[in-house]
């Protein structure tokens, strides 16, 4: 058995410049280190994250080094459950606010890689020992966003997210692929909008266009991927996040306010004129019942995100009411690695795919990669590869993909 023996705080910049907690954890020779991303279109039953708002990102180092490490010094580094279970009583909150979803992720992934390195093992492998998760393919597919709207750019786009979503079990076809849709994708945006609309990147590494049209960002796709020679062998995806732009009761979507039936008909519009392979939060988080009429209507998979948040009551809850046929997995959403685990079981269980997910403010950390090729997750969803924190994500799968 390896126990633990140390447990350390730190904070580091995310990508948007803000601090985020990086943590230690220590088993005799074996260490492990996990570094928390953190959104921005968060939904609203997340586990809390305590940042620099709420009083100083010290607070988070306290909460860890003070609260947590005590608690859970001595025990086996590879009892997973137990450690988590630890720190939810700990914290002793429905929503994790007493300590932070942030401190407990950050501890809870720590202890799993200083796991897999003490017993010698790759995080993939050592991943797979703790949970038995039926997979979707061999090979996630990776979803990359390439024109950014909503939270994640001065744009005004309403929809969050316009993906490209290569149909290979390659990784690095798939990663070549996206370089000369790019290309392609960069030429028609600069003769479209001028070259000087090149310089403004989105949080994910995505072109941001003044456009607020919403089935332009797919038409440009469409023919970035015709220009570059994919033609039929690219789907397209999109993250709508609708909750970001819904106010008093209607949507604000290209200028407009819209129902809820409006923009249920504006995305059978986009799905029967575009290649999309799904859509992510069509509505709102509390519109259940809207989700799952459209995910009756249309043969594409509806994927839940702010909707079911990583927790497998909620993703049981969406798959009664047959809402969603794919659901994102964010480990800080739920706050341990066990929950995450269980919602990904809970999922597959009831034939929901998985799609792992960075968050729109991220860290160089590339557990996400590890965490949906351990269970053959049907999609690894880790922004444009334009960015060092988002590639790295895709490097990480390339490399376990081919060992
Ligand atoms: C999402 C994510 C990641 P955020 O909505 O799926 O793309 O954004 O991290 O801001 O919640
Ligand atoms: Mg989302």
């Amino acid at each position: 058995m390896n126990t633990i023996t140390d447990i350390r705080a730190t904070t580091i910049p995310d990508s948007r410049g803000k601090p985020t907690l990086a943590v230690t954890v220590i088993a005799g020779n074996a260490q492990g280190t996990f570094s928390d991303p953190s959104g921005a279109s968060t939904g609203s039953h997340e586990a809390r994250e305590l940042r620099d708002q709420d009083g100083g990102e010290q607070i988070e180092i306290t909460h860890v080094e003070q609260d947590i490490k005590p608690a859970l010094l001595g025990m086996d580094v590879a009892d997973q459950s137990g450690i988590d279970a630890k720190m939810i009583e700990l914290d002793g909150t429905p929503d994790k606010s007493r300590l932070g979803g942030n401190a407990l992720i950050g501890v809870s992934v720590a202890a799993a890689k200083a796991a897999a390195s003490a017993r010698g093992m790759q995080t993939f492998e050592h991943l797979r020992t703790l949970a038995d998760i039926t997979p979707s393919r061999r090979v996630p597919l990776l979803y990359m966003n390439y024109i950014n709207g909503g939270k994640h750019a001065r744009s005004p786009l309403s929809f969050q997210e316009h993906l490209i979503v290569p149909d290979t079990e390659s990784v690095t076809e798939s990663l070549s692929m996206a370089r000369d849709i790019g290309a392609q994708l960069e030429k028609l945006i600069s003769e479209k909008y001028g070259a000087d609309t090149l310089a403004t990147m989105g949080d994910e590494g995505g072109y941001v266009i003044p456009e607020n049209h919403p089935s332009t960002p797919f038409e440009l796709l469409v023919n970035a991927v015709e220009k570059a020679g994919y033609a039929g062998r690219v789907n397209l995806a999109t993250d709508v996040a609708a909750s970001s732009f819904f106010e008093n009761g209607t949507y604000a979507v290209g200028g407009e306010q819209c129902s809820a039936e409006r923009l249920a008909e504006l995305h059978e519009y986009l799905a029967a004129h575009f290649p999309l392979l799904s859509i992510e939060d069509p509505f709102e988080e509390g519109s259940l019942e809207d989700f799952a009429r459209l995910q009756k209507k249309l043969p594409i998979r509806i994927v839940g995100d702010d909707l079911t948040v990583t927790s497998a009551a909620r993703i049981r809850e969406a798959a009664r009411a047959g809402a969603i046929r794919a659901v994102i997995i964010k480990p800080n959403q739920v706050g341990t690695l066990t929950e995450t685990l269980e919602a990904m079981r809970a999922a597959r269980e009831n034939n929901i795919d998985c799609i792992v997910s960075h968050r729109s403010g991220e860290t160089m950390d590339d557990f996400v990669a590890d965490l949906a090729y351990a269970f053959g997750c049907f999609g690894l969803k880790s922004g444009a590869p334009r960015k060092p924190e988002r590639v790295v994500k895709y490097e990480r799968l390339q490399a376990i993909s081919q060992s």
